[in-house]
């Protein structure tokens, strides 16, 4: 339902190196799955915005691609994506693994950074891994909840008093298939190793729906025919279990029964080619 009383408004961008722990952040505010997580960099390839309500707030969030040196190509999208949601803000908020050494990736965010005119607030994540934590600092951990309502604070602070843009029950603009998509990359990023997660693109193709059933078809395309064979494996192995575990988390996630069928395809060199690239995360 719409709400028709005016809160505190606006759109803030989640900005920090790969593996950071951005997508965990909103997932664990939310207590939904909205973003997929990985213990691998670079989980996240698309900006997704999702929206969290209180009773004083709407606060409409960009969960951003980590960044990282590599300025070519398919990373050079997700890059401009990055920055494009950044000058979209009202307020940014810049995540520091508190878990890991300072690295070069932080350099180059702070450069962007320096280009940016919305307040930035820093915070200090996965903070239960750590020791003894900076008590000057804004810490964080997904292990406990509480530790987000000083950030949370902290963001109202900067945003203006509107009416909410969005109704109360409408949290994420991804649409029904980037979901699939999504969860079916997400446990592609958790069963396999080196290159291979970062060799996969995937399309939905045929779909058939019914109240209570949902038949999708998904094509899951790699750079070349040997990360086909990883992705399959003997007997179908890999393939069939990546199938069913995605196909658990989406009928828990969608509340119907689904069916997925998935084929995979070669496509060489599909993350040099422009035209595909920007049709995937444009
Ligand atoms: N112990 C602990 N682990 C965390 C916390 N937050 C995230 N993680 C873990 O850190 C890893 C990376 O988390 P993600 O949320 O995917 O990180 P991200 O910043 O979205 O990464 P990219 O999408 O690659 O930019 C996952 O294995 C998470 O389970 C935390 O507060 N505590
Ligand atoms: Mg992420």
């Amino acid at each position: 339902m719409q709400n028709l009383t005016k809160k505190k408004v606006g759109y803030v961008a989640l900005i920090g190196r790969p593996n950071s722990g951005k997508s965990t952040f909103i997932n664990t505010l939310l207590d939904e799955k909205v973003s997929i997580i990985s213990a691998r960099p670079q989980t996240t390839q698309k900006v997704i915005k999702w929206i969290y309500n209180d009773e004083n707030s709407q606060i409409i969030f960009f969960d951003t691609p980590g960044i990282n040196e590599n300025k070519e190509g398919f990373y050079e999208i997700l890059r401009e994506n990055v920055l494009s949601s950044l000058k979209n803000a009202e307020v940014i908020v810049r995540f520091i693994d508190s878990s890991r050494q300072y690295w070069a990736e932080e350099q180059e965010i702070e450069e962007i950074l320096q280009n940016v005119s919305a307040p930035i607030i820093e915070v200090y994540s996965k903070v239960d891994l750590v020791k003894s934590p900076k008590t000057d600092k804004l810490n964080i951990s997904s292990q406990d909840k509480t530790w987000y309502s000083e950030l949370i604070t902290q963001i109202k602070n900067f945003l203006k008093e509107d009416f909410p843009y969005y109704d109360d029950d409408y949290y994420t603009d991804q649409d029904i298939y980037t979901r699939i998509t999504e969860i079916i990359r997400e446990k592609i990023f958790t069963d396999f190793k080196e290159e291979v997660p970062y060799s996969v693109y995937l399309e939905v193709g045929e779909i058939e729906e019914t109240p209570n059933l949902l038949k999708v078809q998904v094509y899951l395309y790699t750079e070349t025919d040997s990360q086909k064979k990883i992705i399959i494996w003997k007997g179908a192995e890999n393939l069939t279990k990546i199938g069913t575990e995605s196909r658990l988390e989406l009928q828990k996630i969608l509340g119907k029964k689904i069916f997925l069928s998935l084929r995979v395809k070669v496509m060489p060199k599909w993350k040099r080619n422009k035209k595909l690239l920007n049709k995937l995360y444009n």
